[in-house]
């Protein structure tokens, strides 16, 4: 009863690669925690994970211990619905009838879909250009209110507003118009040594990125590593235009510290950039700390995972054909 008067929102993250910082303030620190004022939906995304070639023991294995992330990270299965994409068929199902209300030409100029088919040339498969309209499934199975996103998935839940108003337009009040959600920090983490890149969990380069799960000594020689800006200022200094790779550190630190920009440049006035890396590996390091044994400590309990994600992927299928349903009747499929 409670649930229904509730919001809800949905969110997941494909299981390409280990979960990254990025990957954490710019997503699940911001799902926690919402659960008193939400229905919240949260996913493996391992159906968005298959569209660039892979290996099949690395998403089996990535799939549960993003779980047991998630759980370390402060989403409690008891008042959020964990599930992974692929054991809700409706998936699916609703992704093909989403597909023939997409057109080619918004399909093409998704930046996802630039970027993977050019770093892919050999393997630009129809997954590729699709996945947009398997994403909006993931979205309107739930009929969410809100979507939080990163910065670069923005478009993703602009593509399926178009859909709704494109589908809504010809068969009426079908679908929820969702909105995206982007926490004004943390919205775009950037890798350490090149910040004009994002930092992406399939970048497998490793040059520049800090995992979730890294050693805290791995941490601290990637910020000690960062790149800052060859100015001569060398000042702690918010300017992404002129100084983006210490834009990228304030970010990070003004996320993991809750501290304004103001504060921080504050703090290091004067001090250049030798106090400032290792002070802001201290506070990652600090932070992941506790979520790192957490996630550890749940992974060593299969059973437990498994009775997780079978749990979630019941309520979340009991949603999911409720809209898949609707769906079906309104373009005229036969009932069974
Ligand atoms: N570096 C980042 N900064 C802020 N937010 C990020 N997200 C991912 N990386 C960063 C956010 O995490 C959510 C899930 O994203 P995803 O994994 O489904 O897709 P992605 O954005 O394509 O992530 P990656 O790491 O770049 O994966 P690959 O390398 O496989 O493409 C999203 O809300 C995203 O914004």
């Amino acid at each position: 009863m409670e649930n229904q008067e509730k919001k809800v929102m949905l969110s997941g993250i494909k299981p390409s690669g280990d979960l990254t910082l990025g990957s954490y303030l710019g997503a699940i620190k911001n799902w926690g925690a919402r659960s008193e004022e939400f229905d919240c939906y949260y996913f493996m995304a391992d159906m968005h994970a298959i569209t660039v070639r892979h290996d099949p023991a690395a998403l089996r294995r990535r799939t549960l211990e993003q779980l047991a992330q998630y759980i370390a990270c402060g989403l409690d299965p008891e008042k959020n619905t964990l599930f992974v994409q692929s054991h809700v068929h409706q998936h699916a199902e609703l992704a093909w009838v989403l597909n023939c209300y997409a057109m080619f030409g918004e399909l093409s100029r998704m930046t996802q879909f630039k970027d993977k088919s050019a770093k892919n040339a050999e393997n630009i498969n129809g997954g590729l250009f699709t996945y947009p309209c398997l994403m909006a499934a993931d979205i309107l199975l739930y009929q969410p209110d809100v979507v939080p996103v990163g910065e670069d998935q923005k478009q993703h839940v602009e593509l399926t507003r178009n859909i709704v108003q494109r589908f809504n337009g010809i068969y009426g009040d079908v679908f929820k118009m969702p909105e995206p959600y982007v926490a004004k920090v943390g919205a775009r983490i950037m890798n350490l040594v090149d910040p004009k890149s994002k930092m992406s969990k399939s970048d497998d380069t490793n040059t520049g990125r800090v995992l979730l799960m890294d050693d805290p000594a791995v941490i601290m020689k990637q910020f000690k590593r960062a790149i800052t800006d060859s100015d001569t200022e060398r000042c702690v200094r918010y300017d992404p235009e002129e100084k983006p790779g210490v834009a990228n550190l304030m970010q990070i630190y003004a996320a993991t510290t809750g501290k304004s920009f103001d504060e921080i440049e504050k703090e290091f006035d004067g001090q250049g950039y030798g106090k400032f890396k290792p002070a802001v590996g201290e506070a990652v390091v600090e932070m992941l700390r506790p979520i790192q044994e957490e996630a550890r400590r749940i992974m060593a309990d299969k059973a437990y995972l498994e009775g997780v994600y079978r749990a979630g992927a019941e309520k979340a299928e009991y949603i999911a054909n409720k809209t898949l349903r609707k769906v079906y009747k309104k373009v005229g499929f036969l009932p069974r």
